[in-house]
């Protein structure tokens, strides 16, 4: 009764056997933003070799849009994933066992519900991570929306319409952290930022603090058009030393009936695994 599940992000990919809530074996392999999705696939399946036959099904929690089986880019810049790609269709074939398929970001806010820091409530979780994702959960069930559009946050139009960035992710997510620091020749990737704020580097500490502050308006539209009781924050840079601080600080000026409620992931990087194999489990979705 376990469960393969993959999770396919911009920057790396996991590949974990969970059983119920449990992550029995997990590895991590760089997702090879140059390649295409049969090269992922391989390279998480290269991973899962070693548990061939203890799992009976397989989930795939993917950055981008996935809807009917078929996965799509919305940001191309986080990953290029080609339009329509057929994942549950690959994952039957390449595993021999029944695949479901779901956005990366959706399967953690489940993942945060079922068995983390959002149970009983109803929450909307956001990753900054390479891009900034989503997943909301009200009345006890993960909402998937029309086309599988729903909680794909980053991807929302800055404003004002002028705005160099695209999605206003572009402006936000790890990403922007390393291209930002590049400009200001620092080549470090948003990890080496952090570090270099934690050191007190007031280049590093004055980038974060404007990430933080866009960061911040995201997250209070999101309380504007759903107010959760909790927005719980995961990714990569969500998850960082003081990231959380860092947003309460950006959001102290906001009206209480406005501030979202904010805590960290309680399941950390592995609220997309426990998310998704419960939804292959449950056929919550
Ligand atoms: C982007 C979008 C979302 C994803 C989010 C976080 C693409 C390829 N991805 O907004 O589907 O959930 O990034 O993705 O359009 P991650 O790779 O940072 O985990």
């Amino acid at each position: 009764e376990s469960v393969l599940v993959l999770d396919v992000g911009g920057t790396k990919t996991l590949a974990a056997l969970v059983r119920g809530a449990e992550v029995l074996a997990e590895a991590r392999v760089p997702t090879d933003a140059t390649a295409s999705p049969d090269v992922w696939i391989d390279a998480a399946g290269r991973e899962a070799q070693a548990w061939a036959g203890r799992f009976d099904r397989v989930v795939a929690a993917v950055t981008g849009i996935v809807a009917d089986g078929r996965w799509s880019a919305l940001n191309p810049g986080t990953l290029a994933i080609p339009d329509g790609f057929p994942l549950e269709e690959r994952l039957r074939t390449r595993f021999c066992v029944p695949a479901v398929a779901l956005n990366d970001a959706q399967a953690a806010a489940w993942g945060e519900y079922r068995h983390g820091a959002g149970q009983g409530a109803d929450m909307v979780f956001v990753t900054v991570s390479t891009g900034v994702g989503g997943g909301i959960v009200l009345g006890g069930r993960l909402v998937r929306g029309r086309g599988g559009l729903a909680g794909h946050f980053g991807i929302a139009y800055p404003l004002p319409e002028d705005s160099a960035f695209a999605h206003v992710e572009d402006g936000i997510a790890g990403r922007w952290v390393a291209a930002e620091a590049a400009r200001e020749g620092h080549g470090l990737d948003a990890r080496g930022v952090f570090e270099a704020a934690g050191r007190g580097e007031a280049w590093a500490e004055a980038l974060l603090s404007r990430q933080a502050h866009r960061a911040s308006r995201l997250l209070a539209n999101i309380q504007l058009a759903i107010a959760p009781d909790v927005i719980v924050v995961g990714g990569g840079i969500g998850l960082a030393d003081g990231y959380l601080a860092r947003l309460e600080a950006a959001l102290a000026s906001t009206p209480p009936v406005r501030r979202p409620r904010l805590v960290a992931a309680a399941l950390g990087t592995r609220a997309g695994l426990v998310g998704a194999a419960d939804i292959a489990k449950q056929d919550a979705v």
